[in-house]
């Protein structure tokens, strides 16, 4: 299959993605890509002392986050792959921030689940118009570890998280749900209100992924104690966080460590 070349999300795209709250966006990435961004986060696996506390092993899942402050394969996916202008599109945006990156690696054969969640809690923005995008580079089947969303779930205006109220949730079934099988190089875009989990891997390979988060037009800082970067920032020794640490409730993101995307 040839590798998106154009960046072109179509309107069917976009008309998927606000009717479902998520989709499925095929060769994003060629192999270069893929192969760097492989080593980049082999690298980080291996190396990588992390923002204070962001390197957790859950269970056999291993997850760091804002990479591109330290490493330089990182930072050109974020400003220099398709992903921006992917996301741009889906949120029909003119003006695009860059929240946060990360990796989620489930080791093979060992219980790899991630509860229902999703990410708008995680971070400290309102507005409507954020999404995530889901990179793999491995095959992805049910079996390694896939995630699944409850399809048109961002339309219910809810948040799940670990401090949620969960009564109303239910287990969902059968054709609520949403999943693809990916190739590597294939994206996930959910907005941060879809509720997703993902499967255990139960097969012998490893599953690699990366995850970028954008905001568009609509989306102001809004203060949340226990958001995304989880520490206090003033014990994280990244220099773009400090302008963090000036930004109130209702303001426009653009800032260093929320810094607006070159999108023409
Ligand atoms: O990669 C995974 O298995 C889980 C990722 C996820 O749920 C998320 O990024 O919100």
């Amino acid at each position: 299959m040839p590798k998106l070349k154009t960046e072109k999300i179509s309107s069917p795209q976009v008309e998927a993605f606000e009717k479902d709250g998520v989709i499925c966006v095929k060769n994003v990435l060629d192999d270069n890509w893929i192969e760097k961004m492989r080593t980049a986060v082999e690298r980080n696996l291996l190396n990588s002392v992390g923002v204070r506390g962001s390197k957790k092993v859950q269970l056999h899942v291993v997850h760091d986050y804002s990479l591109w402050h330290r490493d330089e394969d990182f930072r050109a996916l974020v400003f220099e792959s398709p992903l921006a202008k992917i996301a741009a599109q889906l949120l029909k945006s003119e003006k695009l921030n860059f929240l946060g990156d990360g990796f989620f690696v489930k080791k093979p054969t060992a219980e790899s689940s991630v509860r229902w969640h999703n990410d708008q809690p995680y971070w400290p923005v309102q507005g409507w118009k954020c999404c995530k995008i889901w990179l793999t580079l491995d095959h992805v089947t049910k079996e390694n570890g896939r995630l699944e969303y409850i399809k048109a779930s961002h339309l219910w205006n809810k948040e799940l998280d670990d401090n949620s109220d969960t009564s109303w949730f239910c287990e969902p079934e059968g054709d609520k749900l949403l999943s693809w099988d990916m190739e590597p190089g294939d994206c996930l875009v959910h907005h941060f209100l879809t509720i997703h989990h993902s499967v255990t891997n139960t097969s012998s390979s490893i599953r690699r992924a990366i995850v970028t988060n954008w905001a568009g037009d609509d989306v102001t800082y809004n203060y949340r104690p226990k958001a995304w970067p989880y520490v206090p920032i003033e014990e994280i020794d990244i220099p773009e966080f400090d302008s963090m640490k000036t930004l109130k409730t209702g303001e426009p993101l653009d800032s260093n460590i929320f810094p607006k995307i070159q999108l023409d």
